[in-house]
């Protein structure tokens, strides 16, 4: 069996979905996702470039062995760009492996360890009563855990994921309208002050049963997220996001020294060497990989499987920038891995993009239940995909009031 062509689309409803197309010599087709978000292009590039001219001739069964022949032959590996593309060649093997075997890939995973995945979606408000009244919405649908942010008073601009008027249920921050970004302007002190208290509130409100989860979006100092994990440990949250910039694998053992609050970090990691050391000391409690982010199944399998032996749950990152097809990866990883934590999963399913990516994964009551068709479970309409192209887009940027960058 051959790999005979492959190609990438850049596009998608208000999303610079990257969609790379495998094909055989047996007519069987394998879909990945490079979707770097903010940086479309460049796995893109990265892909027809130096990629796929490679993978012309090869057997696409021999997964592991074309994974590392692009991780270890690239000699500059690692980092976002490089991981994404390998990442969208190995969830397109799987996919073929899946239909040549007529098994979804769960199956050759190990198969299910569970009925259904439970999964997280975002709650945001411009204040407090927004944000209620947001969770609300999703506790009616059934959701079993919901992860909270909202405006913070006296803070001169929105922050992370928030809107800036009230009554806006906007929580998406992808600004479409080019690739200057908008500024935003963060205080810690008023943040820290003001946070802890609004948890409580929430947690008086809809009870103990609610899973309540938080994104600090790497804004805290290593202190100050001690002190902000210590103040809501009544809350028990089901963990704290990011609480210090992630690329520091030692930070967190001051933050761990300090509080019991679980802590969730790792939607910026490539590879198991930027997280290894952390799992390994124990000082995380769910590792946030994205399989679009870190070289496919093939690679996040191993830390999945690292993080099992040190009691180390996942919670992957299900930003809408990933497409439906890395986020089927993930629900075939969450159906197998017995260390799985939750799910966070904002609901892709607008009309145009099932119209793109037509699958069978179904969400219900706040659970994802994994699809039974071979490979993967999810195909790409390339007639649909000629309406879109790519529009550049911007994450905000973040100062402190005196000017000073910060982090995003
Ligand atoms: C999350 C993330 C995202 C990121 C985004 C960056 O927890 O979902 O923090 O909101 O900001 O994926 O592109
Ligand atoms: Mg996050």
């Amino acid at each position: 069996m051959k790999i005979t062509d492959a190609k990438v689309f850049v596009g998608g409803p208000k999303k610079n979905y990257v969609t790379l197309k495998i094909m055989t010599d047996q007519g069987i087709y394998g879909l990945g996702d490079a979707t770097l978000n903010n940086r479309e292009t460049l796995p893109a590039h990265y892909l027809e470039r130096y990629l796929i001219p490679n993978l012309i001739g090869k057997d696409p069964r021999n997964i592991e062995d074309i994974w590392q022949f692009f991780y270890r032959g690239a000699y500059f590996r690692r980092g976002p760009i490089a991981m994404a593309a390998y990442g969208a060649i190995d969830m397109a093997l799987w996919d073929i492996k899946g239909k040549l075997a007529n098994m979804p890939v769960y199956q050759l995973l190990g198969g299910k360890s569970r009925d259904g995945a439970m999964v997280y979606a975002h709650a945001t408000g411009a204040d407090l009563e927004d944000l209620m009244d947001s969770i609300a919405y999703y506790v009616e649908q059934g959701y079993k855990a919901v992860r909270v942010q909202c405006g913070i008073p006296g803070m001169p601009t929105a922050s992370y994921a928030v809107p800036e008027k009230k009554g806006d249920v906007k929580n998406y921050i992808t600004d479409y309208t080019g690739i200057r970004p908008k500024q935003e302007v963060w205080d810690s002190d008023r943040y820290i002050r003001y946070m802890p208290g609004a948890l409580a509130e929430i947690r008086d409100r809809f009870g103990p049963e609610l899973h309540i989860l938080h994104d600090v979006h790497h804004r805290l100092l290593p202190r100050e997220a001690a002190e902000f994990g210590k103040a809501v440990e009544p809350v028990r949250l089901y963990w704290m996001e990011d609480p210090t910039p992630a690329e520091d694998q030692d930070a967190l053992r001051l933050i761990r020294q300090h509080t019991t609050t679980p802590i969730a970090i790792g939607e910026v990691f490539n590879t198991i060497w930027d997280c290894n050391r952390m799992i390994e000391q124990e000082l995380l409690d769910f590792i946030r990989i994205a399989v679009a982010y870190c070289g496919g199944i093939t690679h996040a399998r191993r830390i999945v499987d690292l993080a099992g032996l040190h009691h180390v749950r996942t919670g992957f990152h299900g930003a809408p920038s990933h497409s439906p097809i890395s986020m089927a990866a993930q629900h075939h990883l969450n159906a197998w891995a017995p260390n799985f934590g939750v799910q966070e999963y904002l609901v892709l399913g607008t009309a145009a993009c099932d119209a793109l990516f037509p699958s069978d994964h179904r969400m219900e009551q706040g659970m994802v239940h994994v699809s039974d068709a071979p490979g993967l479970g999810v195909d790409f309409d390339e007639s649909e995909a000629a309406r879109y192209s790519y529009e550049p887009g911007s994450h905000p940027v973040v100062r402190l009031e005196d000017g000073t960058m910060w982090n995003y």
